[in-house]
């Protein structure tokens, strides 16, 4: 039996407040959001991450992100929306199948963007080599 929680969730084995379901994609509200409203997408199959999903699953799962993100908005007249991804447990990543959170943002939300840091003495043209080596 498997343990993926999300599988569960799609198979209907587990209860979740469905918002969309396609032939590929399935997508319903985070039990435990940043705000209300904030949802999951998913696909159907099970990918853990971004590395493991292949491009064509990617791409349904971003037009139902996208389709999502505009209901969202409309839905809970959110001032903007957060699209996410968590991949492995150093970036936050809880359930291994891949997923894209879609959250809404207010003004007043109390949430604050990520720290920024500056690069030192040619750390930018060296990290950015050793990127366009890797593709
Ligand atoms: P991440 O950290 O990116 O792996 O996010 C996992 C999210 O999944 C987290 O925000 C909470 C949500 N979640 C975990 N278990 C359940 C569940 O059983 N039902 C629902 N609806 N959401 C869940």
């Amino acid at each position: 039996m498997s343990d993926d929680i999300f599988l569960k969730i799609i198979a209907g084995e587990l209860p979740a407040h469905k918002v969309y379901e396609d032939e590929y994609t399935y997508a319903f509200l985070d039990a435990t959001p940043n705000n209300p409203g904030h949802t999951l997408v998913v696909p159907k199959e099970r990918y853990k991450d971004i590395y493991e999903i292949p491009e064509e699953a990617l791409s349904h799962v971003m037009n139902t992100v996208k389709k999502v993100a505009i209901a969202v908005k409309k839905a809970t007249n959110a001032d903007g929306i957060n699209i996410a991804m968590n991949n492995e447990p150093a970036a936050g990543q809880l359930v291994f199948h891949a997923h894209i959170h879609v959250i809404p943002r207010f003004k007043d939300d109390g949430y604050k963007h990520w720290g920024k840091k500056d690069y030192k003495e040619g750390e930018a043209e060296k990290v950015a080599e050793s990127i366009r080596a890797e593709i």
